[in-house]
């Protein structure tokens, strides 16, 4: 979060709202240390907070006359002789942290969200902007490999850069193609920095919900024999080798049915919702033939680019043949049991493969936000065609 005054005074909450224990809002620009200080008490009793920007203040934010919180304040940037930035660190819970940023707006400044784009946010001394993107990523990290891949980059990607730009002077097209080989990095790290989608698609009953619940190792949602039981769409988090994994279990996709007009619309919304999915993994049972028009419908209606076939119930005798699925295209088809458990890991292994991550090297340098990906591909679609602008170029991006 940010805030603003009509003087340019923001105030940024620097991490993520109610994830740690302590909370840091950064309020910035020319009015920053009197808006500060309008809210803060320091137990020394100084009034001025625009001094030595190394100091650190220790004492309670009020909102008026009441108390909130007992916070540390800091100066963190100086600018043209002043501290323009002063940090606040407070407790981390929510709602501490909302009554703060109430309190500084009522004192005169402008509540924004901050991005890793904030190119006007002050930095932590000698923090470059791949390390800025790469603490802002690790804020947000959903699983422990994520967090070593994001401090993998932190570290390396810098240095390597620098490498890649003085091979630029010699050999812009060695450096080009090593852009090109950290640009490729990012088509599948952001699956462990973002974390993919798998939508559960299928006929009802066929255990889209059974294995839904297999997936996320816990029973999240109403599985049963009753056709129907799920309507609307739910999405459960979930991780497969340390990819954070999104599981969106759908309504059964029936053939039209005027007697169900909401399980049509579930159906409907189900499909609508799995459009964005990374990958989509069709739920057939293996004792109950799929019909002819339902899998027309697949094909009609579910383009995926990463589609697996579960054949479900394999504890049930094959009523089918499954040549039939082979004008789907899928990447992979495989059988397996959501009920008693049996092909999980094959599955499992699946998606990592679809999601392209099989034997992805974590240390390797690669990029990890959009941003670095997108200044990379349009400098390499640009053709560069002196090392300087390639050099030029890769500098944009390490910022
Ligand atoms: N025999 C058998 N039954 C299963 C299996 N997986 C799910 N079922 C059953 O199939 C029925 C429908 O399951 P559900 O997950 O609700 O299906 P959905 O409508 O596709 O979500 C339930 O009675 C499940 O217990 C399986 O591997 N073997
Ligand atoms: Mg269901």
């Amino acid at each position: 979060m940010t805030v603003t005054s009509a003087a340019q005074t923001m105030v940024r909450l620097l991490t993520p709202p109610g994830m740690g224990a302590i909370a840091v809002i950064r309020v910035t620009g020319p009015q920053a240390p009197a808006i500060v200080r309008s809210a803060f008490r320091p137990v020394s009793g100084e009034t001025d907070l625009s001094g030595d920007p190394q100091r650190l203040w220790y004492g309670r934010l009020f909102d008026g006359n009441e108390p909130i919180d007992e916070v540390l304040v800091a100066g963190c940037t100086v600018r043209g002789g002043g501290i323009e930035a002063v940090d606040i660190s407070s407790h981390g819970g929510m709602r501490v942290v909302a009554r703060i940023l109430l309190a500084l707006e009522r004192c005169g400044a402008v509540v924004r969200p901050m991005n890793e784009d904030d190119s006007d946010a002050p930095s932590w001394p000698a923090a470059g902007r791949i390390e800025r993107e790469a603490d802002w990523a690790l804020a947000r990290a959903r699983t422990r490999r994520a967090v070593e891949f994001l401090a993998n980059q932190r570290a390396d990607l810098p240095g390597h850069l620098e490498e890649i730009a003085r091979q630029a002077a010699s050999n812009p097209a060695a450096a080009a193609e090593a852009l090109r080989r950290l640009a490729d990095g990012w088509q599948v790290a952001r699956f462990l920095v973002d974390g993919a989608q798998i939508a559960i698609l299928g006929p009802p009953n066929a255990g889209k919900s059974t294995l839904t619940n297999r997936l996320v190792g816990r029973d999240a949602v109403l599985a049963s024999a009753l056709a129907g039981t799920t309507r609307d769409w739910t999405s459960h988090e979930t991780a497969i080798e340390g990819v954070p994994i999104s599981v969106i279990d759908t309504a059964g996709l029936g053939m039209p049915d005027v007697s169900d007009s909401l399980g049509a619309e579930a159906a409907r919304r189900g499909l609508g919702r799995s459009a964005t999915a990374d990958v989509h993994v069709l739920v057939l049972d293996r004792s109950e033939p799929p019909a002819g028009e339902f899998l027309d419908r697949v094909v009609r209606d579910l383009s995926s680019v990463r589609l697996l076939v579960a054949i479900n119930k394999a504890d049930l005798p094959l009523a089918w043949s499954p040549t039939c699925l082979a004008r789907l295209r899928p990447s992979a088809v495989m059988t397996l049991s959501a009920l008693r458990g049996d092909g999980m890991e094959r599955l499992r292994q699946a998606v990592i493969s679809a999601l392209g991550l099989t034997g992805m090297q974590d240390r390797q340098p690669s990029f990890f936000t959009v941003r670095q990906a997108r200044l990379a591909s349009e400098l390499l679609a640009g053709c560069p065609r002196s090392a300087e602008e390639l050099v030029r170029g890769i500098e944009g991006i390490a910022g």
